[in-house]
């Protein structure tokens, strides 16, 4: 089984991305997998034009992306990607987009095809904090879930798709306010390993 697994640039100010540094420390194989990882800009569309390319390359059986979401207390297996751009800052080329659709004529929303109760339950069971999450956001994560699950629809329908977030790191949270949860990069990197092992066993 080939299974993509992308993390996402530094954005919003902050020097790190813990998505990449985690998915960059992922074994190159797993158990049964073959594990291919890339990193994406944090720009509209640029980021799912670059991500359609690696998927019509690489023919993936699966595609994990992962992102952080600043202020999550927990890893987050999203479970719906909606079509809208809308987003409180701009992007890392300066765009800000507010109400536009990610496809003129796509459908509302695609649910994740993740086998997420199994992966859910394999984190849980390593001790590590995690929930379902039913919004990513309208930023630049929900825009590659959607994207990746709408290529899943409609071109290869036997790829499974799915995003998870993950927390800002201990010390990203040094200049925040008292109180804003973090995890330290060793649990995130943990907690994504035993979701790629869980999805190249179930999926
Ligand atoms: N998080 C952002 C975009 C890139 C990332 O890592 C998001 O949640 O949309």
């Amino acid at each position: 089984m080939k299974i993509l697994v992308t993390g996402f640039d530094p954005f919003g100010g902050e020097a790190v991305n813990p998505s990449w540094m985690a998915v960059e420390q992922l074994p190159d194989a797993g158990p049964g997998a073959e594990v291919i990882k890339k990193s994406l800009p944090v720009v509209w569309f640029e980021a799912l034009k670059i991500l359609e390319g690696y998927i019509e390359e690489l023919r993936p059986d699966v595609v994990v992306m992962c992102g952080q979401a600043g202020g999550a207390d927990s890893m987050r297996i999203e479970r719906v990607g909606i079509n809208l751009c809308e987003a409180r800052i701009a992007d890392n080329a300066g765009i800000k987009l507010v109400g536009d659709p990610i496809l003129k004529d796509g459908p509302a929303a695609y649910f994740s095809t993740f086998p997420f109760r199994a992966m859910f339950a394999a984190v849980e069971e390593a001790g590590i904090a995690v929930k379902h999450s039913f919004s990513a956001g309208a930023y630049l994560c929900n825009h590659v879930l959607y994207g990746a699950l709408h290529m899943a629809e409609t071109k290869y329908p036997n790829m499974k798709a799915g995003f998870i977030h993950v927390p800002f790191l201990p010390e990203q949270v040094q200049d925040k306010p008292e109180g804003t949860p973090s995890m330290p990069i060793e649990t995130i990197a943990k907690a994504i390993r035993i979701m790629v092992e869980t999805i190249a066993k179930e999926a």
